[in-house]
């Protein structure tokens, strides 16, 4: 069998990635297809999740704040080396699953996952090339221009450290309007429409500031678009599974390992 994809989900603290693995993982069994859930999260208290393998079996963030003195965020930082030295453990009892793909929930706090060197070192050994990252947009920074070009850069600056393809992926879709997401749709298209939303927005915008953040944003290309999705109501799980499947498989389609459920 190949190595099976796996999809790191991350984002701002509260995006909706506990959830949005939940669904589309749901999503995907119902369609017919195997997926391991994998928790990274060492202090995660989600009981909604359900994980197939859970990082919290070798490290959890109580024990290390008892254990060291630490309070949660100095926790947390330790608790990703730890997690790093137990990688071949955590890959093994995925490998046992033997499924087709793989789906990381990564800590709440972006930074954990985007910036401790831990964390590379801990993708590289679970997934090597067969990874991407979906980057999950929150509508509540989303919506602001400004909210939006800062989460293009967090995407970018994610894309630039691990190297690997992203997917960018707006959650919570139900609580937009369709004129609101419509316009988020046309800034995630088309540059030039995000720019003037950003000067709109404020009265004396830093216009060499603005300029220079938007040729870096065309040029590392961050804009291929926004998938959109709401957890709670069960859209574009089936567009994110093909545009994952695009970047894994390109574009063949997997077997469904057992009969899909009928809607
Ligand atoms: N309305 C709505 N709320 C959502 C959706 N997905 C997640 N949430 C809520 O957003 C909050 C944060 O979600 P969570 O998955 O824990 O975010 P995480 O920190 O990125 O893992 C929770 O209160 C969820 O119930 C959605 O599709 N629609
Ligand atoms: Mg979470």
């Amino acid at each position: 069998m190949d190595e099976p994809g796996t999809i790191y989900f991350t984002g701002t603290a509260g995006a909706g990635k506990t959830t949005f693995v939940r669904a589309f993982a749901d999503w995907m069994k119902s369609a017919g297809y195997e997926t391991t859930v994998v928790n990274l999260d060492p202090g995660s208290e989600s009981t909604a999740l359900d994980p197939a393998v859970d990082v919290r079996e070798w490290v959890q963030l109580a024990d290390v704040q008892d254990e060291y003195g630490l309070g949660p965020n100095g926790a947390q930082v330790a608790a990703a080396d730890m997690i790093a030295l137990k990688v071949f453990d955590i890959k093994q009892a995925i490998d046992e699953l033997k499924t087709d793909y793989v789906l990381v929930d990564t800590p709440g706090q972006v930074e954990l996952f985007a910036f401790r060197e831990a964390s590379k070192a801990i993708v590289d050994a679970l997934s090597g090339d067969r990874s991407q990252i979906a980057f999950l947009f929150d509508p509540a920074l989303a919506r602001s221009p400004s909210g939006f070009v800062s989460l293009l850069l967090l995407s970018a600056t994610v894309e630039f450290r691990f190297r690997l393809p992203m997917l960018n992926v707006l959650t919570k879709t139900d609580v937009l309007t369709a004129e609101q997401l419509a316009e988020l749709s046309r800034w995630s298209q088309d540059p030039a429409e995000l720019y003037e939303a950003v000067t709109r927005e404020s009265p004396t915008p830093d216009v060499q500031l603005a300029t220079e953040l938007f040729r870096a944003i065309e040029s590392v290309g961050p804009l291929g678009g926004l998938l959109a999705s709401s957890s709670k109501e069960g859209t574009g799980l089936e567009a994110f599974y093909q545009s994952a499947q695009r970047v894994f498989g390109g574009g063949e389609d997997l077997e469904p390992s057992h009969t899909p459920t009928p809607e």
